[in-house]
């Protein structure tokens, strides 16, 4: 009786072990889509861009002939002052799905405006994102060493058992 509550005891600790080692090793890199400013000098380039939660934007031109920036219609990104260089990425987090309008401050009188449409993270992505812990990244085999120990204390219970 007792072997087999230890047994279960030991399978519970080993799918604990599972979620444990399952969740750190997969790491999702966003990707990087690069918006510049086209050879009319009063365009985004592409002006529409299509993204993922995780994913980033960046606003990158040098030696334009104007300066220019990129603000979000609601302010949830600003490249600074207009500039005829630029370096200025943005991440979309979980939960900042939607569809965004930003625009070039000294040219949007001109049309030079561009879209950014965001699409909900995959599920699984979601939870690793939400269940990452610092201490997931410290202990990363936590788990795993839980579950051998208790696979060792059955072996030995069960053979202290078995001599009864
Ligand atoms: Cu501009």
């Amino acid at each position: 009786m007792k072997t087999r509550s230890l047994a279960c005891l030991m399978c519970i600790l080993l799918a604990i072990a599972g979620t444990v080692v399952g969740d750190t090793s997969i790491q999702n890199e966003g990707e990087v889509v690069v918006v510049s400013v086209d050879s009319t000098n009063l365009r985004f380039s592409p002006e529409t861009i299509t993204l993922t939660e995780g994913d980033s934007v960046r606003f990158f031109w040098s030696g334009e002939l104007l300066a220019h920036n990129a603000v979000e219609r609601n302010g949830l990104f600003d490249s600074g002052e207009p500039m005829r260089n630029v370096d200025y990425t943005y991440t979309f987090e979980i939960g900042e799905n939607g569809t965004y309008e930003y625009v070039c401050e000294p040219h949007e009188e001109f049309g030079m405006v561009g879209t950014i449409v965001v699409e909900p993270a995959p599920i699984n992505q979601e939870e690793v994102e939400l269940q990452e812990t610092p201490a997931d990244k410290s202990l990363p085999g936590f788990g795993l060493w839980m579950a051998f120990a208790a696979l060792s204390l059955a072996i030995v219970m069960s053979s202290r058992s078995n001599r009864k």
